[in-house]
């Protein structure tokens, strides 16, 4: 991703080119808005099937909505700044990559923050997410419209049990994770006590499979649906990050919309993360007994030993810094 722009000059390019061009995407079709989403994950992934199943369809009398998976319209982690210089029209996007321009969204990518789903969904519909959702939409012209479940996060190894058992931090020592490219990731992979290297979501079976890495880190859905569980031998099931993302439309092109059409966007996109959420929560809860067939071994660690270490690392930090006043107090209010 270009960090180099500043994050002015990206929301003034931004505004420059939606003056001056327009969007392609309005002009060329006058009667469907053009709404192209770029997101890295598999078309079979819950997310995408509930953006095609229900997203789509809710829109479909006055949108076009042409999804493009597996990272083959925008690379990982390129998405904003498309969406910001008016080359997209929507993501679905995460707290890590937000936080790469707007450093306060990195509360979201810390280590046992949210709790669960509900959590998720109570922290983004508060009024506390008020001045985060104004960030997006003045450093990067985009709208949050909704909070969709990824699920918990854990650490996924070529090691066997026998070679490897990773029972607290300190086993993890030296472990080369594979861990996405921005450094709210890479911190998050130090925090747990491995040895992280950024790399882009589609390169990680390949990765895996050559030994290039020891590991990567994602929810059990997502080790299912891009086949990790063929490359590797051990999950331990640390659920160090109750993980999100965002769908995340392009504001120039929400502001040119209707208000009844903003409803309906907004609401086809709710909708579509709840759809998701449901059926992710589902197979959380059946995929460790799948995995196990396959001949993993999936068992929990201290979890004990790695909250303590991995918020102690959080607090100890600078991104903690960046927190405005109160925030973590009220997420964990909304908690259980
Ligand atoms: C990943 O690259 O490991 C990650 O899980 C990061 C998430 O923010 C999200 O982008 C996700 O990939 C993709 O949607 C693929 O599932």
């Amino acid at each position: 991703m270009t960090t180099s722009l500043t994050r002015r000059g990206l929301f003034a390019t931004a505004a420059a080119v939606a003056m001056t061009a327009g969007f392609a995407s309005t002009a060329m079709a006058q009667d469907c808005i053009q709404l192209r989403l770029s997101a890295v994950q598999s078309e079979t992934d819950q997310r995408s099937v509930a953006m095609a199943e229900v997203f789509g369809p809710g829109v479909a009398d006055f949108a076009c909505f042409e999804p493009h998976y597996n990272g083959t319209l925008f690379a990982q982690g390129t998405e904003l700044e498309a969406i910001a210089r008016g080359n997209l029209e929507m993501s679905i996007t995460s707290a890590q990559e937000l936080a790469e321009y707007i450093p306060e969204f990195s509360i979201f990518t810390a280590g046992y923050v949210h709790q669960n789903a509900a959590h998720q969904v109570a922290v983004f519909n508060d009024d506390v997410f008020d001045s985060f959702a104004a960030a997006a939409r003045e450093t990067l012209g985009v709208e949050l419209l909704a909070v969709m479940y990824l699920g918990r996060r854990h650490v996924n190894l070529r090691q066997t049990r026998e070679e490897l058992e990773v029972m607290t931090p300190a086993d993890l020592e030296g472990v080369n994770l594979r861990m996405p490219g921005s450094e709210a990731w890479q911190f998050l992979g130090r925090a747990l006590g491995a040895a992280p290297t950024p790399m882009a979501f589609t390169e990680v079976y390949t990765a895996l499979q050559t030994g290039a890495v020891d590991g990567q880190d994602n929810p059990l859905p997502t080790v299912v649906d891009a086949r990790f569980y063929e490359v590797t031998n051990q999950i331990a099931l640390t659920s160090h990050l109750v993980d999100l993302n965002y769908v995340a439309i392009s504001a120039e092109v929400f502001d040119s919309m209707s208000e009844d059409q903003q409803e309906r966007v907004r609401q086809a996109a709710v909708d579509a993360a709840e759809f998701g959420r449901q059926r992710q929560l589902a197979m959380e809860e059946e995929l460790a007994g799948f995995l196990r067939e396959q001949g993993l071994e999936v068992y929990e660690p201290n979890l004990a030993a790695f909250r303590e270490t991995v918020q102690a690392a959080y607090l100890e930090s600078d991104f903690s810094d960046t927190w405005p006043e109160g925030v973590l107090e009220r997420i964990n209010e909304l908690g259980e």
